[in-house]
């Protein structure tokens, strides 16, 4: 018994801390990048104005599972190059709630301005657009780091929200982009 009590005791201890925050609700579509049968479930790719970039839902790199998103280019182009999901208000309603985006991301020689994640409530009276540029530089060589946005306040009338993973104008290098999260309290 004597090595029992400190193991209820820390039972206790943990049952007994209530300040974690509210776990949000999970609303994005294939976060994990994994389902698909071509192409990657809810995502989608836009090359931009200015073609050179190169995208793949790649095997090469993955913080979960086997898959991830890459965007990738040696050139330097005067354009962004982006992967992007929509979230329509069909589904849950995120109209007037705390919404946060984040997403993990490993970067291989980013040079330049290099990545931005990024958000947009798309509404009546004003769309909301959140994003890491000019706040947070995501460029280098690193491993897997998370990043996040958030819109504390989506506007009453909003229709749909944007998710978009950038490769942001005048940079080279590759970026992946793995277990995105969206979600709302
Ligand atoms: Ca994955």
């Amino acid at each position: 018994m004597k090595q029992i009590f400190p193991f209820y005791l820390i039972l206790i201890i943990f049952s007994c801390d209530r300040n974690d925050p509210e776990p949000g609700i999970e609303i994005a579509l294939n976060g994990d990048m994994e389902t698909g049968a071509t192409f990657p479930m809810g995502w989608n790719f836009a090359p931009g104005l200015i073609a050179g970039h190169s995208s793949s839902w790649s095997t090469e790199q993955a913080s979960s599972g086997t898959r991830s998103l890459s965007i990738s280019t040696p050139g330097n182009i005067n354009s962004i190059a982006l992967w992007s999901q929509y979230y329509g208000n069909a589904d849950k309603n995120v109209s007037g709630k705390d919404l946060t985006f984040l997403v993990k991301v490993k970067g291989n020689n980013l040079a330049g301005l290099g990545i931005s994640i990024a958000m947009r409530a798309d509404a009546g009276s004003g769309n909301k657009f959140v994003t890491t540029e000019g706040v947070k530089a995501i460029k280098g060589t690193f491993d897997w780091t998370t990043y996040a946005v958030n819109i504390p306040l989506v506007p009453e009338d909003a229709t749909g929200v944007y998710l978009f993973l950038i490769f942001l104008p005048n940079s080279t290098g590759t970026v992946y982009f793995d277990d995105a999260s969206l979600t709302y309290k």
